[in-house]
């Protein structure tokens, strides 16, 4: 008799680890990121969100999904939307700070970026990337296309992006580049994921400008910090060469273009801390901290008062 269950149903694999029949929290597994993952949600101690002067207040850190609502929100001041002034506060996710009271208050799900807008009667808080976007694209009317068809493009392009980048950083990124171990099947089935999910974008690339067509759209806010990034080479070490990125062609065009964007290179600037210093702007509060409060500033300052 053949077991349905099991598709396939054989498989050549060597027999290897076997689940027990509960599974159990063995907290130092040994890969990157370890020490933050927990099996249970909530906060771990009690510390209030720090507010500053703005309507907007972003807590976050410039992983790509930070990045995005970074992006976002220097796109929205850029094109005149002055009401999208805001403070964005460093959450350290290496050192816990998304299990902090505050943090939790603004997002349960304890990941950054989270969004609280002190401009509604009550504090709005915001989170989950898409839905930061598409919460500021409709508060300001932009960057969300007003013709139905183009509308909706976005909006699949938007859901897309945020079904399909955990392949891509929990899969393969996570596999690739920061498992204690190198598995074969895990790597090889993730990188034909991310694979297939490049020839996606490379098709329709070839045929629209932007992802929701002609128009620059918060879709490409979204995608733009996982798949161009990854097209740039710019994460999971030699991922760029292993996944041969230079052969989507059209993803290679857009990625260039929205590279160019000025908004795109002081949205990945805020909330760094990690890289160059002088592309580190881990707190930003005005337009003017772009030039005067990059971490190679601030640190020549403090080697002054030594
Ligand atoms: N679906 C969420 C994912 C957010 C997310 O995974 N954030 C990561 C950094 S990129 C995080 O905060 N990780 C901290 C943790 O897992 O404890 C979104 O798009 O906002």
């Amino acid at each position: 008799m053949t077991d349905d269950t099991k598709f396939p149903p054989e498989n050549n694999l060597p027999a290897g680890y076997q689940p027990a029949k509960v599974w159990e929290w063995k907290s130092a597994n040994g890969g990157q990121f370890a020490n933050i993952n927990r099996p249970i949600a909530g906060s771990t101690h009690d510390k209030e969100l720090p507010v500053g002067k703005h309507p907007l207040q972003l807590y976050s850190l410039a992983t790509p999904n930070g990045v995005k609502v970074t992006v976002m929100l220097e796109e929205l001041l850029a094109a005149g939307h002055s009401g999208a002034e805001y403070d964005a506060w460093l959450i350290n996710i290496g050192e816990g700070d998304q299990f902090g009271s505050g943090f939790v208050g603004a997002n349960p799900n304890s990941k950054i970026p989270a969004l609280v807008d002190r401009s509604t009667d009550e504090p709005t808080r915001v989170f989950e990337s898409a839905s930061i976007l598409f919460y500021l694209a409709e508060k300001f009317g932009a960057f969300l296309p007003a013709d139905h068809k183009a509308r909706t493009e976005a909006l699949n392009w938007l859901f897309w992006q945020m079904g399909s980048a955990p392949y891509l950083g929990g899969g393969f990124g996570h596999f690739y580049a920061y498992a204690p171990m190198k598995i074969e099947y895990a790597i090889d089935r993730f990188s034909m994921e991310v694979k297939r999910q490049l020839d996606v974008l490379d098709r329709h690339l070839a045929d629209h400008a932007f992802m929701a067509g002609e128009e620059y759209s918060i879709a490409d806010m979204a995608i733009w910090p996982w798949y161009g990034v990854l097209a740039q080479g710019k994460i999971y070490g030699e991922s760029g060469t292993y996944l041969e990125v230079d052969g989507y062609k059209n993803v290679q065009r857009w990625t260039a273009m929205i590279a160019e964007r000025p908004a795109v290179q002081r949205g990945r600037m805020v909330n760094r801390a990690f890289g160059d210093p002088s592309e580190q702007l881990r707190e930003r509060h005005d337009a003017s901290d772009f030039e005067l409060r990059t971490q190679d500033k601030l640190d020549d300052g403090k080697e002054g008062e030594a």
